[in-house]
C-alpha cells in the first residue's frame, strides 16, 4: 500500500489503526455480554455486506481487523464496513 493509500485509508475511517495492511479497532467493552451483542451485530453487518472481519472476543474487550483477502489489502469495502461498525458502536455508546 503506498503511503497515500495509507493516508486514504486512516482518513476514511478515524480512529481506526493501520497495521499489516489492515484496519484494526481495539474496543473496551468491560464485561462479555457487552462485547458478544456487539460480535452478533457487527457479523449480522458483516453477511449483510458479504464482507467479513476477523474479530477477537475477550472478556472485556473486541478486536476487530479489517481487510480484502481477495485484494490482500484494504478496500472501500473495508472502509464502509469500518463506518458501520462505528454506528453500531455509537448506538451502544461504546
Ligand atoms: N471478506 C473479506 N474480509 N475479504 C474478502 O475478500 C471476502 C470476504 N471475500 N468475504 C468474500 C467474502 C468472497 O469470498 C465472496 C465470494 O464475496
Amino acid at each position: 500500500m503506498t503511503k497515500l493509500a495509507r493516508q486514504i485509508a486512516s482518513d476514511a475511517a478515524p480512529g481506526w489503526r493501520l497495521a499489516l495492511q489492515r484496519l484494526h479497532l481495539h474496543v473496551p467493552t468491560g464485561n462479555f455480554a457487552t462485547g458478544l451483542d456487539l460480535v452478533d451485530a457487527i457479523g449480522a453487518a458483516a453477511e449483510a455486506a458479504d464482507h467479513h472481519p476477523d474479530i477477537d472476543l475477550r472478556y472485556g474487550s473486541v478486536h476487530i481487523a479489517l481487510s480484502s483477502h481477495d485484494a490482500g489489502g484494504i478496500t472501500d469495502r473495508d472502509i464502509a464496513l469500518a463506518r458501520q461498525i462505528d454506528d453500531l458502536l455509537a448506538e451502544r455508546g461504546l
